[in-house]
């Protein structure tokens, strides 16, 4: 109830309750406050023993008190002059003004006029005069000002609070005592304090703002009069913030950036589209009038997810290349994703020339957890990208939802308060205070490499969008919001009334703008300007997407002595390198001894197939949880010395050639990560870019980002990914959730050839599996169920012959006679060893077993292994999975197109089932063995 109060609260609300109880319960003062509200009182900081939970405590008495009322209690009026008290200033009363100071910089945001649609907040208590011991009466005498930038040496204590309510309390609120580094909280109190937070204006700026607003305002308004009620997420109420990123690039651009890439959702991002990437116009009317239906039927995007990018020139003359990101409707998805594109960007060049730049929405940032899965990646080796400039166009709503529904903090911004980053709240409605809290912003980032977070208050003209009636909800927000004036008239006026631009001079250059648009729908209905997005550029050229049977398989082998050479290069630790023992081992015996007596197991395999990739010069990237050692303990891709602690990593150490390697244990996330790499595999399609998932279960914590941008971003946007999915799968009676990577959903998603889904039986396939995809130019995410046990499995060994011969099976056939087989059994994945057992120990050589490494696509490998048996054999298609999941639904609707009725099919799996699998070891292995049982009939 005394939130105005902010930290003293909890007092204040103690003394109320006291009072409300018994008026006599509380000295004097409080009780003329409380009957009044005129007398000052000074409120100290609550004692700790008060303890409040969300501004809320249900054990106090409720009483209606006009908070607004109480706080002009503290009002401080800078234009009454007291007579000073004659005290003449020593240490104590410095040592109190310091403190006021200090609660200007903490405290001072939650003071500032940031609300487009309230009043000023007053200050309240906390930076009241009795609070630090001084009085009125000491306004007039002068203290040190310390370190205040922007006064001299000593000033009176009215101009220190001038000047300081100038800088903390005016258009801008900002958050910067909590950060850690000292260097970063001076930087920024001097460049505010010295400025009192406001850049210098020329009349030129103040055009070039003017003009941002008026591209703004007049392309909405020429889209709501051209296209009635179509939506089209209006920026109106917050046309600051086109002036805003206009200066981000400008700044940007003059601190060295050479690119920016955009994640943005749909409120104004037609708006920036043209006016800040420079989208044609006439693009996007085409788009609005939608004239032809037959050109993208099942596939495409709505107007305002589509990317774009272009370079654009600053007014220095420097080019800055803009990559507006494709995003989907899901809210705040794509920010992982701008990410990994940057890293991509910046591994190729530097890290501080590309920058980051995440547009959020009040309700989304708080909302979504993916928001704060991003901002973790942003300090960590494997994916800090140099800091992000986050922006929130904050209209005070979420589609019909307010603030106090929508979070439990004051600020939508308080989740990136883990992140110890600057954070600017800035009133839209003061375009100055906008596109200075955009240079200091550009400047902080260029400078520290470190996030920074701008929070721009304003209010949303329309419903949420243009077809949606606000006053149904919000009947009294729309009623303050219809008599606003827009930002632009109000700017206008400002700048009329300071003589830096006429009326007449604000008036052409709308007018001119009109004039522009009214030409520009013109020539959209004059030509033909509804196209699909542009694609495989720049380093996408050499690719193709597509069909698979367009693209030419390709060989896969390596040489011998060529393995052999890397297994001993990976074999040989440096000089004084003591690695343990059993790690050495692995390289050691496991690696290189056993290539040239006996057979690679997985990790092995694994390992050839990344060090060969690098060895030609490509790069490999993989993250993922505990990803280095592996979480079966089969990979060892960074060795640590067992007396320094110092990190090997063979890989890194093959040749001054090879490509780049980057290993990393990720967080503990999988839609961030795996939104990560999925970005970085949209900038790099020249090497292997992996994510692995603990265990496959975990999968589906990132299930957006496959359903959103991986298997669907062909089909609507004509982006292309290579990505890498390695997932363990397999049923070993770890129950539920550490069984099944939900083949099912990879298969449901399966269409128009958009990515490969892999369940691989030996190392070798893996290996010519990773090199294919990266040797191949066919660019497809590829999805692999990884093993467990197999990693260990006696027969799930490959012979080095097999890594230098043949190349990648998508089908592998069995070895028997298929003149004497009486029935073929069809699997994949880690139950062709169980099925082999099985077969083994019930002496049958009348039962082929076939592999299928491949599930999709499905090619003719297939048909032609399966047309080598008699007609009316009968063909079982056998899983682990229950029969509601794996992939039985899908080769079931699909196995005909392959072997037409020649071959009866049925199934052997669990039974239906709504979880994935038992929690009972015991039980696995029953289930197990009637699963082998009714395979074989
Ligand atoms: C992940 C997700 N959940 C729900 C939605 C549906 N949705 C679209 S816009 C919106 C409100 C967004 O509010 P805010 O973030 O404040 O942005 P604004 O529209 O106000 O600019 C919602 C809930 C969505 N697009 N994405
Ligand atoms: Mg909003």
């Amino acid at each position: 109830m005394f939130a105005e109060f902010g930290i003293n609260a909890g007092y204040v609300e103690e003394m109320h309750a006291r009072w409300v109880q018994s008026p006599q319960s509380v000295d004097e003062k409080w009780r003329k406050f409380f009957d009044d509200g005129t007398q000052d009182v000074a409120v100290p900081a609550p004692p700790p023993s008060v303890k409040r939970a969300n501004g809320v405590d249900a054990q106090r008495p409720s009483v209606p008190i006009d908070v607004r009322r109480i706080s002009s209690a503290f009002r401080l009026d800078l234009s009454e002059t007291i007579p000073p008290s004659g005290v003449t200033t020593g240490a104590e009363s410095a040592g109190r003004v310091y403190a006021l100071i200090n609660a200007y910089r903490v405290r001072g945001h939650l003071y500032a006029n940031l609300s487009p649609l309230e009043a000023p907040r007053l200050p309240g208590n906390e930076l009241a005069l009795e609070t630090f011991g001084l009085s009125r009466a000491d306004l007039d005498v002068t203290f040190p000002t310390i370190n205040v930038r922007g006064l001299p040496e000593r000033a009176t204590l009215r101009q220190i609070i001038d000047h300081l309510q100038a800088t903390y309390c005016g258009s801008i609120g900002v958050e910067f005592t909590h950060l850690e580094q000292y260097e970063m909280r001076n930087w920024l109190r001097d460049h505010m304090e010295s400025t009192r937070n406001r850049g210098a204006l020329d009349s030129a700026r103040a055009l070039r703002i003017l003009t941002k607003l008026t591209d703004a305002e007049i392309f909405e308004q020429f889209l709501a009069k051209n296209f009635v009620g179509e939506k089209r997420f209006s920026a109106e109420g917050a046309e600051s913030f086109i002036a805003m990123l206009d200066v981000l690039v400008e700044e940007s651009g003059a601190l060295g950036v050479d690119e920016i890439v955009i994640g943005m959702a749909h409120r104004g991002r037609l708006n920036v589209l043209v006016n800040i990437l420079g989208k044609k116009v006439r693009e996007i009317f085409a788009a609005f009038d939608d004239k032809h239906p037959d050109r993208f039927l099942g596939a495409g995007d709505v107007k305002y997810h589509l990317g774009y990018s272009s370079d654009v020139v600053t007014e220095l003359g420097r080019s800055v290349h803009l990559t507006m990101s494709f995003n989907p409707s899901h809210l705040e998805f794509v920010n992982p994703v701008v990410e990994g594109r940057v890293r991509a960007k910046q591994d190729r060049g530097n890290r501080q020339n590309v920058l980051p730049l995440l547009i959020h929405g009040d309700a989304a940032i708080m909302g979504q957890g993916i928001v704060a899965e991003t901002l973790n990646m942003a300090g960590l080796e494997g994916y800090s990208t140099g800091g992000t400039i986050h922006v929130v166009v904050n209209n005070l709503i979420g589609f019909t939802t307010i603030p106090e529904d929508s979070r439990s903090t004051r600020y939508c911004t308080d989740i990136t308060r883990m992140m110890r980053v600057p954070v600017f709240h800035v009133n839209g409605e003061d375009p100055e205070a906008v596109i200075w809290v955009a240079k200091l912003a550009s400047e902080f980032r260029q400078r520290f490499q470190q996030d920074v977070v701008i929070d721009m208050y304003c209010y949303r003209k329309y419903g949420h969008n243009e077809g949606d009636e606000p006053r149904f909800t919000q009947p009294q927000m729309y009623a303050l919001i219809d008599k606003k004036p827009t930002v632009r008239e109000m700017y206008v006026k400002h700048l009329a009334e300071g003589a830096m631009i006429s009326l007449e001079q604000a008036e052409e250059i709308a007018t001119a703008r009109k004039a522009a648009l009214t030409a520009a729908l013109t020539e959209a209905r004059s030509g033909d300007y509804l196209q699909p997005p542009r694609a495989m550029e720049g380093i996408w050229s050499p690719y193709k997407g597509g069909l698979d049977d367009t693209v030419p398989e390709v060989d896969t082998t390596v040489p011998e002595g060529e393995l052999l050479a890397l297994l001993d290069k990976m074999a040989t630790f440096p000089e004084g390198f003591t690695a343990n023992p059993k790690v050495a081992k692995v390289f050691q015996h496991d690696r290189r001894d056993a290539a040239r007596s006996g057979k690679l197991d997985w990790g092995g395999g694994e390992h050839l197939a990344f060090a060969s990739v690098l060895a030609q010069g490509y790069g490999v990237r993989l993250t993922g949880q505990d990803s280095q050692r592996g979480t079966f303990t089969h990979r060892h891709a960074a060795i640590h010395d067992v007396n320094t602690g110092a990190v090997y990593m063979p890989l890194a150490n093959l040749s001054p050639s090879q490509g780049r390697v980057e290993i990393h244990d990720s967080p503990l996330s999988e839609a961030g990560v795996l939104g990560f790499e999925y970005g970085y595999s949209l900038d790099h399609p020249d090497g292997l870019v992996m994510w692995e998932a603990q265990f496959g279960d975990f999968t589906n914590g990132a299930q957006v980002i496959i359903d959103q941008f991986i298997s669907s971003a062909e089909d609507k946007w004509l982006r292309l990914s290579g990505i890498v999915l390695l997932l363990p799968h397999g049923y070993e009676g770890a129950g539920p959730e550490h069984s099944s990577a939900r083949l099912e959903r990879f298969m449901q998603l399966a269409a128009e050839d958009n990515m490969q889904i892999c369940n691989l039986t030996t190392p070798a396939q893996l290996f010519h599996c990773l090199r294919r995809q990266v040797l191949r130019p066919w660019r497809k995410p590829l999805v692999i169920m990884t093993p467990k046990s197999l990693l260990r499995h006696k027969e799930a060994q490959s012979p080095l012959s097999d890594f230098t011969y043949g190349g990648f099976q998508r089908v592998i056939a069995d070895d028997l006679d298929p003149a004497g087989v009486k029935r073929v059994l069809l699997c994949s994945g880690k139950v062709y060893y169980d099925l082999l057992d099985a077969r083994r120990k019930l002496a049958r050589s009348d039962i082929a077993i076939v592999r299928l490494e491949q599930l999709y696509p499905l090619g003719g490998d297939l048909s032609r292994v399966l047309a080598a048996y008699p007609d009316g054999t009968p063909l079982v298609w056998v899983q682990e999975e229950p029969r509601n999941m794996g992939a039985w639904y899908f080769m079931h609707a699909r196995l005909e197109s392959f072997i037409g009725s020649r071959l009866p099919v049925s199934l052997a799996s669990r039974a239906e089932s709504a979880s994935p699998a038992t929690g009972s070891k015991a039980s696995h292995y029953l289930e197990q063995k009637m699963l082998t049982e009714a395979a074989f009939g």
